[in-house]
């Protein structure tokens, strides 16, 4: 092998690590630390929960250790942190998407992108989920989409590859219903008409966890009269996962474009978005084209 590419797979592997060992430390503050929230609002003007700063901070810590990260761009913080100049890839992630569900108990994860050479769609090199559920798990997309589960001794096993089928039975439909187009509206109405079940907990990560292994379906978070860009942001949540779902085989689009051929002006860009299976993208695009 190639010694470039066996150096770029030793330095995945380390981000990997320190993604896995910083998630065994966020479950245990889920699991024991309070739900209140701070009197702080991030750049895009959530109000913050003090486990969504201490998910944060713990994220920074772990990879502010790492010479191959050049900067670390959070959801929680207004600007990048500049960790080593020499750094190879950038990292943008959400430390703990969903953190409202928290304090009734529903699942939530932390997502993380990891950028070469700026936060555009096309640089993302992989992408890594976490969900924390009544289990703790891992999704790493890089050429495949592999599914790990943290095991008793302290160790996230390997469980299976992720693929989607040609067409899924799910919908999660994103968004406030009497903030939809019209055009929106009747597109999800006709999806459940074809026989399409509702999955859908208002967390992003267990949500499309579910369309994944569930092998496929559609969610939705369109552009909306009280958000005309989505709700999303692209950086930390969008481009990652669209990258996954395209690893496993399915299709990422904004209505019209893929969205990884996005390339956000700032780093908290939102843009409305599709992820799903091949026939329900089409259903999409039927619509929004
Ligand atoms: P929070 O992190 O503020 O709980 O938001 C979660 C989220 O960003 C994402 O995980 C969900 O898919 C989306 O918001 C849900 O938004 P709606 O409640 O507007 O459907």
């Amino acid at each position: 092998m190639d010694k470039t590419i066996r150096k770029k797979g030793k330095v995945m592997e380390e981000i990997y690590e320190t993604i896995k060992k910083v998630s065994i430390k966020i479950k245990d503050v889920l699991m024991y630390e309070d739900t209140d929230y701070t009197s702080h609002t991030n750049a895009t003007g959530d109000t913050q929960l003090a486990l969504d700063v201490r998910c944060d901070k713990l994220i920074e810590k772990e990879f502010s250790k790492l010479k191959c990260v050049q900067k670390i761009i959070s959801e929680e913080k207004d600007e990048a942190l500049h960790v080593n100049e020499n750094g190879r890839y950038i990292i943008g992630y959400d430390p703990l998407d969903g953190s409202s569900l928290v304090d009734v108990n529903l699942s939530v994860g932390s997502i993380f992108g990891i950028y070469e050479g700026g936060i555009d769609g096309k640089n993302l090199a992989s992408s890594v989920y976490v969900v924390f559920g009544p289990r703790v798990e891992l999704v790493i997309a890089q050429d495949d989409v592999k599914l790990y589960r943290l095991q008793k001794d302290g160790t996230f096993g390997f469980v299976k590859n992720v693929k989607l089928n040609e067409k899924g039975k799910h919908n999660a439909p994103g968004g406030t219903q009497k903030h939809w187009s019209s055009e929106h509206k009747k597109m999800v109405d006709d999806i459940f008409k074809d026989g399409y079940r509702l999955r859908y907990s208002g967390g992003m990560v267990p949500d499309l966890h579910q369309i994944l292994l569930k092998g496929g379906g559609l969610f939705s978070y369109p552009a909306t009269s009280d958000v005309p860009k989505g709700k999303l942001r692209m950086v930390f949540e969008v481009f990652p996962f669209a990258f996954v779902f395209e690893k496993a085989g399915g299709k990422a689009i904004d209505g019209i474009n893929r969205l990884l051929d996005r390339s956000p002006s700032h780093p908290h860009d939102t843009s409305p978005c599709f992820f799903g299976s091949l026939k329900e993208i089409e259903k999409v695009k039927a619509v929004y084209e």
